[in-house]
């Protein structure tokens, strides 16, 4: 133990330099964190209401959309300024070789259904993706393995907007329908929605915008004008995913902006925006779509979002997620483990490899320390043992061999480096997490790394977490 404490001050140092702080940066003004980054936008903080109000032309009780619920938003933050590009995609499954689990996507083919040839590649609408076009035909599981793969290439924290930082973005400080106003005529000059152009081509049962916009489905992005955030194609093009459950109510809703998620997973995640394909009645900046997560239609894509001044430090170049096993003489008492002790809304499942998914939501109790400890193997595909400690329980029993743990009755874990990797990119919604384990740290002599930073994190559902390093007293 005490070699352990002492390997922890050595990795206290922070390993990313700090720039300029991002909280200074005017409202609109666009950073890029890479080359082939997203364009990124920073979002004032700000008050409005998430809805509509009963008496707005289309409005969808039965969603949720009113009534309306007061969100303010504590803290600014930086949203893609389009949707994310096929271009942009291409480079991260070249990077990493993604392979989505079941190669399914819904598409229009004189009806809309599901294509086993179907993919991001081959959308069938558009047939030939420019890399200007937006991705279609990801799930919400694949964005967030591109948005794994975008943090550890940029060391930021990338994560979708929350439902109400994306209503909150896409209105643009109107309370109208569009960010225009309400008339569906004038879509053409700021959406690509589903107008006379795209009703001339594709018979759709529904209603339609009626001006000609010029494109029958995907338009590339940005080819219409911004809302007054200077933020494009939020209504119409693709629709988008947000990190929200769906929940049909902003009853409940967090105030503060953000997402609403809960324990047990969901069976719904919101979309939003309408798309080339929606009519006009979709095609509303408070309209909620409900997907599940691992659903892939050529009209769905999404943007990405972080915090100003987000960190995000990987260890080891994971890429794929893959199967986190349970590995303990007593499973039940693992569950409740990291149930009890953890707590973290982490979804422990394998969308690159399909076959049986576990999930896993995990709530972390108020205040609790949290101290993450990695046992290192000599190859990151090695099953890794990880022993995860809080408040109340004790760090201790580190050793690589599972049978032994097991014998002292101690809780382990047996998962992959990578699976870390994954695991943590899925607390992308808490700002100020940094995974702070070199990869030199790691060294298969019972070496150790810890993961998080000092400082206090919330939690998506509003728990106050304070991470700690392990030894740094309290
Ligand atoms: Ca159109
Ligand atoms: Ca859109």
């Amino acid at each position: 133990m005490k070699r352990l404490i002492i390997l922890l001050c050595v990795l206290a140092a922070p390993v990313i330099a700090q720039d300029k702080p991002e909280a200074a940066l005017k409202p609109g003004a666009v950073v890029k964190d890479c080359p082939t980054c997203p364009d990124l936008v920073a979002i004032a903080p700000g008050e409005f209401m998430i809805g509509s109000t009963p008496e707005t032309d289309d409005v969808d009780v039965s969603r949720g959309e009113a009534p309306q619920a007061k969100i303010k938003i504590a803290r600014g933050f930086l949203m893609g300024r389009t949707e994310v590009t096929f271009g942009q995609y291409k480079e991260f499954v070249r990077e990493t070789g993604y392979q989505p689990p079941k190669k399914a996507c819904r598409v229009w083919d004189n009806e809309f259904v599901d294509k086993d040839d179907a993919t991001w590649e081959n959308p069938y609408q558009p047939a030939r993706p420019l890399p200007e076009h937006p991705v279609g035909c990801v799930s919400w599981n694949d964005a967030q393995v591109f948005l794994t793969w975008l943090s550890k290439k940029t060391g930021k924290a990338y994560r979708l907007p929350t439902t109400a930082e994306w209503e909150y973005a896409a209105r643009a400080g109107t309370s109208t329908s569009r960010f225009w106003g309400d008339d569906t005529d004038q879509a053409c000059d700021y959406a690509n929605t589903f107008d006379i152009t795209s009703k001339e081509k594709y018979p759709f049962a529904w209603s339609f915008s009626p001006c000609k916009d010029g494109y029958a489905e995907q338009a590339p992005v940005g080819k219409f004008k911004p809302n007054q955030f200077g933020l494009y194609d939020m209504v119409g093009n693709v629709w988008e995913w947000a990190a929200d459950c769906y929940a049909g109510s902003h009853q409940g809703r967090p105030r503060d902006g953000r997402a609403w998620n809960w324990e047990g997973g969901c069976d719904a995640r919101e979309t939003r925006g309408g798309g080339w394909m929606s009519a006009p009645e979709r095609n509303r900046i408070a309209w909620p779509g409900k997907d599940p997560a691992e659903r892939r239609l050529n009209y769905f894509g999404f943007r990405v979002a972080r915090d100003l001044d987000s960190t995000y430090t990987a260890i080891y170049d994971g890429g794929q997620i893959h199967r986190v096993t349970l590995f303990t003489g007593d499973v039940a008492k693992a569950k409740a483990f990291w149930v009890d002790a953890l707590g973290y809304k982490v979804r422990f499942d394998n969308p690159s490899l399909g076959g049986e998914e576990m999930t896993k939501t995990l709530k972390l109790k108020k205040d609790a320390r949290a101290h993450f400890v990695i046992l290192e193997p000599s190859k990151t595909d090695d099953p890794l043992i990880g022993l995860m400690g809080a408040t109340g329980q004790q760090l201790a029993a580190l050793d690589r061999s599972p049978d032994q743990a097991t014998k002292s009755g101690d809780t382990m874990m047996v998962i992959k480096v990578k699976d870390i990797v994954a695991t943590f990119a899925k607390l992308k919604d808490l700002p100020g997490v940094r995974i702070i384990t070199p990869p030199s740290a790691l060294n298969g002599t019972g070496g150790t790394g810890v993961v998080g930073d000092e400082g206090t994190v919330l939690s998506p559902d509003g728990t106050r977490v304070v991470i700690q390093q392990a030894g740094s007293g309290g």
